[in-house]
């Protein structure tokens, strides 16, 4: 089976975006994948963070990839800052030890294996550092994250990742990394270091738009919380954020190249409502203008949110549960971790202690 490692930032709470982007494929392919989906908490430090927050979004966001159908059996779930933490405690074979001591080393390689030029072009640092309150307070971590990205995903051996639309450029900075550490240090060698991973992108909804403006993406990081749908949004919240969504005022709702705004909710529906583009076009020339079609929207949403949060609420009473689960996946992880970090040291000359 092909390895697949995914995961989301503990930033927030889980959007409509992050589920019909990532988590609902990471779903619908469990039963064909070797499968790896972690909380990306240090990514989540990357821009300015509450720390007691931080930790109750970690438990809150695997509890969200449960509650959304990933199942413990045919997937590892793991927390990204456990699999080094829990190294450094392990009591194993000195090869082994020195190679799972080295998280962190395997993160510096890497940045030291990266032109610099690359990451000043990636979109996502452009947008984001323009976004924050002031520009000098911008800190590495933000520009160098797509290196802490590619860090995981090479580190997993993963073949493919399931990822929204907006991390392709990430994903191709990692496919370029891989191959150019594996050019210049495994050469001569039978098996590269890295794996050149593929990402999978869904076709419809790959990039969720927000609500209050068709043109941006929806994003936990956006400060008005009207412009998403968070999945523990309760009804009466999901019919004031529908209720008040950006439209437009073009006659009739339909899909258009010109109609951003209808173009991301007519794609939501399609989502939650499981009908195809041609059905909900066939629908939507029945509806009167958005005071038809608004109310259809949240009480999709409604329901199709409802059993997942219904299985959330258990969970959260039994965090037990929830910990064994991420103690689990974090050993599973730790497996594969600890040999491509001793592969990659070796590589690129270090010496590991007998
Ligand atoms: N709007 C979106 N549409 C489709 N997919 C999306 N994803 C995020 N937003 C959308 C996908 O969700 C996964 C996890 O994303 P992340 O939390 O690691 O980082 P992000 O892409 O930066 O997401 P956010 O919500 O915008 O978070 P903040 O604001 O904290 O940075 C990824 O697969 C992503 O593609």
């Amino acid at each position: 089976k092909k390895r697949v490692l995914s995961g989301v930032q503990p930033t927030g709470v889980l959007h409509l975006g992050n589920y019909l982007g990532a988590i609902r494929q990471w779903v619908a392919n469990q039963e064909s994948y070797d499968n790896f989906f972690c909380v990306v908490d240090s990514h989540a430090i990357t821009q300015p963070h509450d720390p007691k927050e931080l930790s109750q979004a970690t438990y809150r966001t695997a509890a969200l990839y449960l509650a959304a159908g990933i199942d413990p059996k045919r997937s590892n779930i793991f927390v990204q800052s456990h699999v080094s933490a829990h190294s450094e405690l392990m009591h194993s074979p000195p090869g082994r030890r020195a190679a799972r001591l080295l998280a962190p080393l395997h993160r510096w390689m890497l940045n030291c294996a990266t032109p610099m030029g690359w990451l000043e072009k990636m979109i996502q640092y452009k947008e984001k550092s323009q976004r924050a309150a002031n520009a000098k307070s911008v800190s590495v971590g933000l520009f160098d994250y797509p290196v802490l990205m590619a860090a995981d995903i090479l580190l997993y051996q993963a073949q493919l990742v399931p990822v929204g639309d907006d991390q392709r450029q990430h994903l191709e900075l990692t496919r370029d990394i891989a191959r150019r550490f594996n050019d210049k240090y495994a050469k001569k060698k039978k098996r590269k270091v890295f794996v050149e991973p593929e990402a999978l992108i869904v076709k419809s909804n790959a990039r969720v738009m927000s609500l209050q403006d068709g043109t941006a993406k929806m994003s936990k990081s956006d400060a008005n919380d009207l412009s998403r749908i968070n999945l523990l949004d309760s009804p009466d919240e999901i019919r004031r954020k529908i209720k008040k969504c950006k439209t437009d005022s073009i006659k009739g709702i339909g899909y258009s190249p010109d109609r951003p705004e209808a173009n991301n909710l007519l794609g939501i529906y399609e989502a939650m409502t499981g009908k195809s583009k041609e059905e909900v076009e066939a629908e939507a020339a029945t509806w009167v203008g958005w005071g038809t079609f608004k109310p259809l929207l949240a009480d999709a949403l409604i329901a199709h949110l409802e059993p997942l949060q219904a299985r959330y609420a258990e969970l959260v009473a039994e965090p037990e549960y929830l910990a064994s689960v991420l103690r689990e996946g974090a050993e599973a992880a730790d497996e594969t971790a600890s040999r491509t970090l001793a592969d990659a040291k070796r590589a690129m000359g270090f010496t590991l202690p007998g």
